[in-house]
């Protein structure tokens, strides 16, 4: 619902500034610098299902405000599902596309307005139904032009990403795929989360924004596998639930808070599709799924096999967390696989740990200019009906393809082969996947992190359960 400008900034905004602006808005604190006042809002736009309580409400950590913002930009709109749908967790709920309405003195100073008209909102919210037509065809519901939208399931039972055919592509809280954000991943079969740490980093850092670029990239996937026919949000209940709150400051304390994070997601019995972060998360995580399914197999993309064990004295950096899960047993080490290694090394027998151990070791041109169709027959023969986990580190792709990466190696895999090697998952006792080491500010196409989005959805694609239309 739009209201006619109830405050002065009412200038256009484009589409895309919306995605944009939430990505920089972490920078902003929960407090004026100027007043002191402080807010509790959540930031939602009008499309189903798709609010953040999260990440602002209540009031997140403070500090400092940022002197100076842009101008703001939009016009005020209010979201009725949400102010009467969660008021016990949000006061009041405002959509702004610009964030610049961040700017906090403002937020404060407008805020007994705001509830003023939430209120007005709350009793004029419409309750919208999902067409008949919608819920058997599985296409989009006929929304009228200009009234809010209650959180529709498009035709299944669980969450699905709202369709461009009714939603505009960029509308929506950058989630992934714009699934609803949950806090938690009990009741999920599956859920996205992000691990938005790069300290483990030896070469270009950066991985850190994976994650929320991997989001932004994500609002054009659609609901279903036009090539493998799976209808993942037809079979499990999925969202996405935020990111780890690491230490960027402090890696064994990061690996702790992920190692405790993951044991709440595993344990609750969902099965993590992670955003990284360099692959130095894989480790914690592995922790935490072997706590619960014992040591598991492991289908391993990368350009390395990240099996160093120490480097500058240290034993925890991404270069060494799959020799520290079999320090740790976390491993069954005859079902590992590594595939896509390459590139020059400090040892002229660079693959004689992982072997030694009974890894299965594909490098890179053993599988140039092939399908990897037979290979991944042999992996499932290999992985049997035990428990497996997929580690994709981006950099095991070619970097003409995903440059956006600390460690580029050249004459990787393509992006076809990816797509094999994970629809070749498909039957495997999968309780876990990661997408890792996508370090988004050394591809402005953005093409590494769409690349990275793709995947974790083809991974949702291969878990079990996930049925085929
Ligand atoms: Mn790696």
């Amino acid at each position: 619902m739009i209201y006619p400008s109830p405050c002065p900034f009412t200038a256009p905004i484009t589409p895309q500034a919306g995605s944009r602006i939430r990505s920089q808005s972490c920078l902003v604190s929960s407090m004026s610098g100027s007043d002191h006042t402080g807010f509790d809002l959540c930031w939602v736009t009008p499309d189903p299902g798709t609010h953040l309580r999260t990440s602002l409400s209540p009031k997140p950590p403070s500090n400092a405000c940022p002197a100076a913002l842009p101008p703001p930009l939009t016009s005020l709109h209010f979201d009725p599902w949400v102010a009467a749908g969660g008021p016990g967790a949000v006061s009041g709920a405002v959509h702004t596309g610009a964030a610049q309405a961040l700017c906090c003195s403002l937020l404060c100073s407008m805020w007994g307005r705001m509830r003023l008209l939430l209120r007005t909102a709350e009793l004029c919210a419409p309750k919208l139904p999902v067409t008949t037509a919608a819920a058997s065809s599985g296409s989009s519901p006929a929304v009228p032009m200009g009234l809010p939208w209650h959180p529709a399931r498009w035709g299944s039972r669980f969450h699905v990403p709202p369709s461009a055919e009714a939603v505009a592509r960029p509308v929506g809280i950058c989630s992934m795929m714009k699934l609803p954000v949950q806090d938690s991943a009990v009741g999920l079969d599956a859920a996205f989360v992000g691990v938005p740490l790069d300290t483990g980093t030896s070469n270009r850092p950066g991985a850190r924004f994976g994650p929320r670029q991997i989001r932004a990239e994500s609002s054009l996937l659609r609901r279903f596998n036009g090539s493998t026919g799976a209808a993942p949000f037809d079979s499990l209940r999925v969202a996405d639930i935020g990111d780890v709150n690491v230490n960027p400051y402090n890696l064994p304390q990061s690996c702790r808070l992920i190692r405790g994070a993951f044991q709440d997601i595993v344990g609750s019995g969902c099965v993590p599709l992670t955003l990284g972060g360099d692959h130095t998360i894989t480790y914690p995580i592995l922790q935490a799924v072997a706590e619960r399914h014992g040591p598991v197999g492991l289908v391993h993309v990368d350009a390395h096999t990240d099996t160093a064990d120490r480097a500058l004295g240290e034993k925890i950096y991404h270069g060494t967390p799959f020799r520290r899960c079999v320090d740790e047993g976390l491993l069954d080490c005859g079902r590992v696989v590594q595939i896509g290694i390459r590139g020059s090394s400090y040892d002229p027998n660079p693959y004689k740990y992982s072997r030694d151990q009974g890894f299965r070791v594909v490098p890179a041109d053993e599988c140039w200019m092939r399908s990897l169709v037979p290979l991944m027959a042999e992996v499932r023969q290999q992985m049997r009906d035990r428990p497996v986990y997929i580690s994709f580190d981006i950099d095991g792709v070619d970097p003409a393809y995903a440059p956006g990466t600390g460690t580029p190696e050249v004459a990787g895999l393509t992006p076809a082969q990816a797509l094999e090697i994970i629809r070749g998952c498909k039957g495997l006792n999968i309780v876990g996947c990661d997408l890792v080491e996508v370090a988004p500010m050394y591809d402005v196409s953005g093409n590494t992190a769409l690349l990275g989005a793709n995947l974790l959805f083809e991974m949702l694609c291969v878990l079990p359960g996930v049925k085929t239309m």
